[in-house]
């Protein structure tokens, strides 16, 4: 691919976590870097095993191919190959890849002087990750509480757990959780349309500006969060949907073993209802 003109005064030298000048180059239009060899030996290695995986199994239809972690009797142990083993190392690979991503997304920020917010963000959704086939599993004592790689068994295993705490709805940090991305879709919408309804007029149409923006919603609501205010809050919106998740599936088992209904009576428990 051509770069383009202005590119190579962005293609700037330094930055890198690691390696120095080693891998400091691009190829076409991707930097490459420590982590991108990295990123790319863990993504070549996990897909290879999970196809390997496949070839093993009943199906290659796409929906059913699945890669079970080990049973739960193989504890926090290595599990044979063919038993959980290729699940624990496809784990492995996963997370090097995406730490991978994360850090070289890290590098291309310190190449351009630019702030971490974006590394920052994609790492929330590695933690929400790491706490499902992790975290959660070392808790409760076994490798075999991590999700299926599949399609179909990766729902089933979201059914069943869910069904394990009776009514899954009922987890107050799932409820906040369900909450922030329902207000994060809402808030997308307003700010996707608010911008293209300012920015891309009719053909001919004049192009209105920031003030156009912030006066639709002072007419409306009586109040403009402004330009940056909507995307910190889009952030934060974003973010706390992610970590909540993670919270609500590491707190189901580790630190609350019936079903998520009964936990609400703590409410019928207070003192003012005698
Ligand atoms: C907003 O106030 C604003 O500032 C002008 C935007 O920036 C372009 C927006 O995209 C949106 C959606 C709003 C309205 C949001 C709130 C929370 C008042």
């Amino acid at each position: 691919m051509a770069m383009l003109s202005f590119e190579r005064k962005y293609r700037v030298r330094g930055g890198t976590l690691i390696g120095g000048d080693l891998f400091d180059f691009w190829v076409g239009p991707f930097y490459v870097g420590f982590f991108g060899v990295t990123t790319l030996f863990f993504a070549v290695l996990g897909t290879g095993l999970i196809f390997y995986g496949a070839s093993q199994g009943p199906t290659w239809n796409p929906w059913q191919i699945s890669i079970a972690p080990p049973d739960l009797k193989y504890g926090l142990g290595l599990a044979p190959l063919m038993d959980g083993g290729l699940w624990q190392i496809i784990t492995i690979c996963a997370i090097g890849a995406f730490g991978s991503w994360a850090l070289r997304e890290v590098e291309i920020c310190r190449k351009l002087g630019m702030g971490y917010h974006v590394p920052f963000a994609f790492s929330v959704a590695i933690l929400a990750y790491v706490t499902l086939v992790v975290v959660r599993p070392i808790l409760l004592g076994a490798w075999g509480h991590g999700f299926p790689y599949g399609i179909f068994s990766h729902l089933d295993w979201v059914s069943n757990v869910g069904y394990q705490y009776l009514h899954f709805h009922y987890n107050p940090a799932h409820m906040l959780a369900v909450t922030f991305f329902f207000t994060t879709t809402l808030a997308l919408a307003l700010h996707g349309s608010l911008i293209l309804s300012a920015s891309n007029p009719p053909a001919g149409g004049a192009v209105k500006t920031a003030e156009h923006e912030n006066t639709f919603f002072r007419d409306t609501i009586g109040y403009s969060i402004g330009a940056l205010g909507i995307h910190r809050l889009g952030l934060f919106i974003a973010l706390s949907a992610g970590f909540w998740s993670a919270v609500c599936i590491v707190i189901s088992g580790p630190f609350w073993t019936k079903s998520w209904p009964e936990w609400w009576t703590w409410w019928l428990d207070l003192p003012i209802w005698s």
